[in-house]
């Protein structure tokens, strides 16, 4: 039941996943297994892409009892609104967080379990997971979003990590 996730700099995370022609048993057995991974690496939220999967599936819960899961398929932003700031993390990328800028308001639609149309606001937490969880699917890391400086500084301290 546990996934495996891709770990970075793995090429496959840089995947533009493709959309989901239909939510079939499938797609809500890889939703589950999503789910159960997520929860066991204690992160609020997974792409399809990490693991391995290039279907635009993503699941969250960023509720503090962890019993608030939402799982998209083909989600798209339709509204994005004003700025915030997040320390953000990456279940592919360990041990590494940084603040990244994104917007804090979003209105998103996708499908849910059953394949209905689903729209909704997130704000805050929620909204950058969301934003996180899109970018995967599009094969994009939180890191690409840092400056040169820094990702040269990260680029240093994943090399001395791999060499021990
Ligand atoms: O997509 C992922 O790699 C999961 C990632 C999602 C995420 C975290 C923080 C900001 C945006 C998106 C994680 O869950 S990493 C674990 C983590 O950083 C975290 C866990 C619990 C609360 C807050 C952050
Ligand atoms: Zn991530």
């Amino acid at each position: 039941m546990l996934l495996t996730i891709l770990r970075f700099p793995d090429e496959r995370l840089r995947i533009k996943a493709s959309l989901v022609d239909c939510v079939d048993e499938a797609i809500r057995l890889l939703i589950d297994k999503m789910f159960f991974t997520m929860y066991a690496e204690e992160g609020i939220g997974l792409a399809a892409t990490q693991v391995n999967v290039h279907r635009r599936v993503i699941v969250v819960d960023v509720s503090e009892n962890r019993d608030q899961p939402i799982a998209l398929v083909n989600p798209v932003i339709t509204e994005a609104s004003g700025v915030v700031s997040y320390e953000e993390g990456c279940l592919s990328v360990p041990d590494i967080r940084s603040s990244i800028r994104r917007s804090n308001q979003i209105t998103l639609s996708g499908l849910d379990k059953d394949g209905k149309l689903i729209t909704f606001e997130a704000t805050g937490l929620l909204a950058v997971c969301l934003q996180h969880e899109l970018d995967h699917l599009d094969g994009k890391l939180f890191t690409d979003y840092l400056s040169p400086i820094k990702r040269l500084r990260l680029r240093e301290e994943l090399k001395s990590r791999y060499k021990q």
